[in-house]
């Protein structure tokens, strides 16, 4: 497949925008990436990329890739086992841990990143083999409180239209650096340049998005709900909702009003540091625009009162009626909807919604995931019915979840414990077994943050290599466990391959009639279209089989954009012709066109119409009238533990070797703390939180508020060189954090508003 001078498709994997690539392969071994460019042919990304899209060889190609199935010995260290070793010993292990304890002693973890998703489809079997057992994973600890407002407001997704909007709101979101949708930069600038539109960002930091904005409210730091509740209360008070479109559209607005028409703006807008005037103008234009797109991110989202935050930003765009028009926001059509994914559910819910709680710690469980804040608690514990057992698909708790100390402590307290990684992390250097994946450009691969609107894009990238010797896709990892479950066997491919040789027509009618006889067929779908249909798929494209059942139920569940994107007639024949496309078009399928109509059709209330009230959280607003609590005296900084910056990209890029120049993992702290302190730019400091501390280099900044500092997220990665030396740069964030500062709601954690002290290191020394 290596060959200099063709240019290969493929997509960016380091954020969920997955932007389209054009590559050059090649190297000594012809497995290196050794050129990039953006792919003009992919129908979302249309050529553009950001400068991190130059680093996909040192993924590709990083020193600390694992090469072999790897099993812990008493002494911590490892030895390389083979596959039938491994797998048969996982098996089994998992099978006593099942029988002994039942299966909801297992917590999955994981199930993908940034740009892989297929994988988690085949994990999704062995997990049914296991018999369904808890899961979490990273949209635990960001999006959860997010997706419960949403669900109990819209009951679907929404897209924002930043590229038609007149009004733009971000809130804790820095999309220059963070993107969150496509071409975020190019629009971005759009915005700001036209006198007409407006760019509106809520951000105690000037951040790169918040330098170009109209209008930015630089709130002190956790003080969003305050903020909102005030622009919210002008809206109600100055009487600027659109009434008519509430009664025709929504329910409840009558009984949200009053707990706002008694809020006194002026000391909310004192509570947040701002001015009065600057609510007021900003509520104004909000309720004046033709079009407001929004969106909000971690900056609210891993804060104090982040839940109620979800819920006031959408209270302050739907009462003035942005919703389902060009420029506000709409219902994205999923291809597979990640959120039941992360439920494990292969088709529509039926019955009632239960709420279910974690069995440990009794948190609320939302979409299916456990908080990631609880899951040491869940662990460490004499509870009869903590976990026992984790698997870990594509993830690095230890290093991203909070608390770092305490997830190895519970890592290490497991009776068993597997990953599956291509690199040898902080997290599979805790782990019983490590299993070695084929790199996301060794098989097919894709995401399902598939959000666009009105065309939706689903994106499967053809391989780039053969997988590294010693690797397997994880297909290939979970077919074979599953078989070791003795869950399935020749009998129940022998009749779908028999009926592939007449086709995939005569495969189609072979499988769904099989479903209605064979229950495995459903539940087992993955791994049985990989063992089948995977077998007659071009070269290297096996792993792409799961996504022949993704189109038969995308087209199932929404025929309408389906046709419209070119994808209509019989079910069958239909889901098929979308498959091959997938399958064959290398920049990626447009495979839904909806209409702004269909966003009502999607809000999954009585009537389709939206639910403006929401007890649980209308109780908590009468306690902000005590206003936000003073700084803590013993740590009187607050940080911000985990920022985007160009140098981050979540911990995929393990190889920091890229960055030649210029600062890396700095903290960013105000001149006149750092004067303070007695510290220069470039100086370190000692930096001590309630659960840990770290040396950090001060970079001298403005854009942060004095007593507020800001470290980027994803760095002080323990990452071993091709020699095998260690190396270190810049800080592991949450070695800082506590599992225990979170939400009351979502469980999420407050990242963003880490109590800390800065001391200079000699004195540190000498104290
Ligand atoms: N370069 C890069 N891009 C990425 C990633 C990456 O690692 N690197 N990761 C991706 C992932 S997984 C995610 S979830 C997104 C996250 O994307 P973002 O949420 O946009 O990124 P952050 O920088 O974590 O936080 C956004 C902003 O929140 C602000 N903030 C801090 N405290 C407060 C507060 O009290 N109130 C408000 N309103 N704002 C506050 C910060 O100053 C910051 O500018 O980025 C994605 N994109
Ligand atoms: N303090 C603090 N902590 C944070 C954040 C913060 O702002 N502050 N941000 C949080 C956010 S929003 C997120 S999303 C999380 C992200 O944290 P994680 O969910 O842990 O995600 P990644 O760091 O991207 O880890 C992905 C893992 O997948 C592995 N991998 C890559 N390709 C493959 C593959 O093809 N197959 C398999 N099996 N594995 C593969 C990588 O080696 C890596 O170990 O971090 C969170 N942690
Ligand atoms: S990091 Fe995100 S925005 Fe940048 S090139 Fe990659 S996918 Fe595109
Ligand atoms: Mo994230």
């Amino acid at each position: 497949m290596a060959d200099a001078e063709q240019w290969h498709k493929t997509a960016c994997i380091l954020c969920s925008i997955n932007c389209g690539l054009e590559v050059q392969t090649g190297g000594e071994d012809g497995r290196r990436i050794v050129k990039i460019r953006g792919d003009a042919e992919h129908p979302a990304s249309r050529g553009y990329v950001c400068e991190k899209s130059q680093r996909m060889d040192y993924y590709q190609n990083g020193a600390d890739r694992l090469r072999s199935p790897m099993r812990r010995r008493a002494d911590g260290s490892y030895e390389a086992i083979s596959w039938e070793v491994a797998i048969r010993e996982i098996a089994a292990k998992f099978g006593a841990i099942k029988t002994q304890y039942g299966k909801e002693a297992v917590l999955f973890y994981g199930g993908g990143g940034q740009g892989n998703h297929v994988g988690g489809m085949y994990a999704d079997s062995f997990l049914k083999a296991l018999g369904n057992p808890y899961r979490s994973n990273a949209l635990a600890q960001e999006k959860t409180g997010e997706f419960w407002v949403q669900g109990k407001m819209l009951g679907t997704g929404v897209h924002p239209d930043f590229e038609h909007c007149e009004v733009a709101l971000f809130v804790g979101k820095n999309p220059w650096q963070s993107h969150g949708f496509a071409r975020a930069r190019v629009l971005l600038k759009e915005i700001a340049k036209d006198p007409a539109r407006c760019l509106i960002v809520i951000d105690p930091r000037r951040s790169e998005t918040a330098e170009m904005a109209d209008i930015h409210l630089a709130i002190k730091p956790g003080t969003d709900a305050w903020c909102l509740a005030a622009l919210m209360a002008v809206l109600v008070q100055e009487d600027l909702v659109a009434r008519d479109w509430l009664a025709e559209h929504t329910r409840g607005y009558e009984a949200v009003a009053p707990y706002f028409s008694g809020i006194d703006i002026a000391s909310y807008a004192q509570a947040c540091g701002l001015a009065e005037q600057q609510i007021r103008d900003t509520a104004r234009r909000i309720a004046g625009a033709r079009s407001v797109a929004m969106m909000e991110d971690l900056g609210l989202q891993m804060n104090r009162h982040s839940t109620l935050g979800s819920y006031l930003q959408r209270l302050i765009w739907l009462s003035t009626g942005h919703y389902a028009r060009p420029g506000t926001n709409n219902a994205p059509v999923p291809f597979l909807s990640l959120a039941k994914a992360s439920k494990g559910e292969t088709s529509a819910r039926r019955g009632p919604r239960v709420e279910r709680r974690s069995p440990v710690a009794n948190a609320k469980i939302i979409i299916g995931l456990v908080p990631c804040n609880v899951i040491p608690e869940e662990i460490l514990s004499d509870h009869p019915k903590r976990y026992r057992a984790m698997l870990i698909h594509s993830g690095n708790p230890v290093h991203s979840l909070a608390d770092s100390q305490r997830m190895r402590e519970a890592l290490r307290a497991l009776e068993l414990s597997v990953v599956v990684d291509v690199a040898m992390t902080e997290t599979a250097r805790e782990a019983d077994y490590v299993l070695p994946a084929a790199s996301q450009f060794e098989k097919a691969e894709a995401t399902f943050f598939n959000l666009e609107f009105p065309d939706n894009v689903f994106h499967l990238r053809q391989p780039l290599f053969e997988p590294l010797p010693g690797t397997l896709p994880e297909a290939e990892i979970y077919a074979r466990l599953v078989e070791a479950m003795g869950e399935l066997g020749e009998a129940d491919y022998a009749p779908l391959r028999r009926a592939l040789r007449f086709g995939r027509l005569a495969f189609a009618l072979r499988f769904m009639i099989g479903t209605l006889r064979n229950p495995k067929l459903v539940k087992y779908a993955p791994v049985i279209l990989y063992r089948t249909l995977g077998e007659r798929l071009p070269q290297g494209m096996a792993s792409a089989a799961a996504l022949w059942g993704a189109a038969l139920l995308y087209v199932q569940a929404s025929p309408a954009t389906a046709r419209a994107a070119g994808f209509g007639g019989l079910l069958p024949l239909a889901a098929d012709r979308l498959f091959q496309a997938i399958i064959s078009q290398p920049s990626g399928v447009v495979y839904a066109r909806a209409t702004h109509a269909m966003s009502w059709q999607a809000v999954g209330h009585p009537e389709h119409r939206i639910n403006l009230k929401l007890d649980e959280l209308l109780a908590e607003l009468p306690k902000l009238d005590a206003m936000p609590p003073p700084v803590d005296a013993d740590y009187p900084f607050v940080l911000s533990a985990g920022e985007r910056r160009s140098e981050t990209a979540n911990t995929a890029v393990r190889d920091s070797s890229w960055h030649k120049r210029g600062v890396y993992g700095s903290l960013r702290i105000n001149p006149q703390d750092a004067r303070r302190l007695g510290c220069a730019d470039g100086e370190r400091l000692l930096l001590r939180t309630r659960r840990g501390s770290a040396e950090v280099i001060a970079e001298l900044s403005d854009s942060l508020q004095p007593g507020h500092v800001s470290l980027p997220n994803g760095l002080g990665l323990d990452y071993r060189d091709a020699s095998g030396a260690l190396l270190r740069k810049g800080v592991a964030p949450n070695e800082l954090t506590d599992a225990q500062a979170r939400d009351p709601f979502a469980g999420t954690p407050w990242h963003k508003h880490v109590p800390a002290r800065l001391e200079r290191v000699a004195q540190a020394l000498s104290a």
